[in-house]
């Protein structure tokens, strides 16, 4: 699919090799989660490989690019690290060539989350929790719940993510809260 090699190498290059690494275990996790709930390896594969393309993209540079892709200017009012999702979804059509909509919504989407994701959104949105680099309060609680049930894995990744926020007196995107209760109705 699309040139993979030619896609890692210069998403690599985009990045600092400790963020490498990071979208490295994505792609692991994301890999195992596709076959273990039923999506396509290969689509999560490169959605994996290009979740992060943007991450550490000047922030001036993410901005423009938001704009320019009219696909969330709301965003631009809220924290910075959200911004990179929709930048990289864009990128990977216009740069990359991804023409599958799924894998483009799985990149948009994998840091806010939203209501109806799709299975592959939401095994990158799962994987970018608990690759095996990631080491933070809680993250065991999600692995656990990784091997049942996707949609209670993401439940308690995004409320540890909702409750990190409220502790830092940050604001929180809607989209977040409205992704959060919608999985959590999709859990019962
Ligand atoms: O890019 P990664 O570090 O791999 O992970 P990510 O894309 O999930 O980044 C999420 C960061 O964005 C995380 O540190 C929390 C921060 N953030 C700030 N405001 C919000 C938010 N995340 C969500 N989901 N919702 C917010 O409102
Ligand atoms: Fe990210
Ligand atoms: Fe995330
Ligand atoms: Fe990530």
């Amino acid at each position: 699919m699309a040139h993979k090699e030619w896609i890692m190498n210069s998403v690599r290059e985009q990045m600092p090799e400790k963020r490498w690494r990071h979208t490295e275990g994505v792609i692991q996790s994301a890999i195992q989660l596709a076959k273990q709930y039923g999506s396509d390896p290969s689509k999560a594969e490169l959605a994996a490989i290009l979740h992060d393309v943007a991450k550490y993209w000047p922030v001036e540079r993410q901005r423009e690019v938001l704009i320019e892709s009219g696909y969330a200017e709301d965003l631009l009012a809220y924290d910075k690290p959200l911004w990179h999702g929709p930048v990289g979804a864009y990128v990977a059509q216009k740069e990359y060539g991804i023409a599958d909509q799924d894998i483009l919504n799985a990149i948009r989407y994998h840091t806010s989350g939203r209501v109806g994701m799709s299975l592959l959104e939401k095994v990158i949105c799962l994987a970018d929790y608990i690759e095996p680099g990631r080491d933070f309060p809680g993250v065991e609680d999600i692995r656990r719940l990784s091997a049942s049930s996707l949609e209670e894995a993401l439940v308690e990744g995004l409320d540890g993510t909702i409750r990190f926020l409220l502790e830092q007196k940050q604001i929180v995107y809607p989209m977040t809260i409205l992704a959060r209760n919608a999985l959590l109705k999709e859990a019962k």
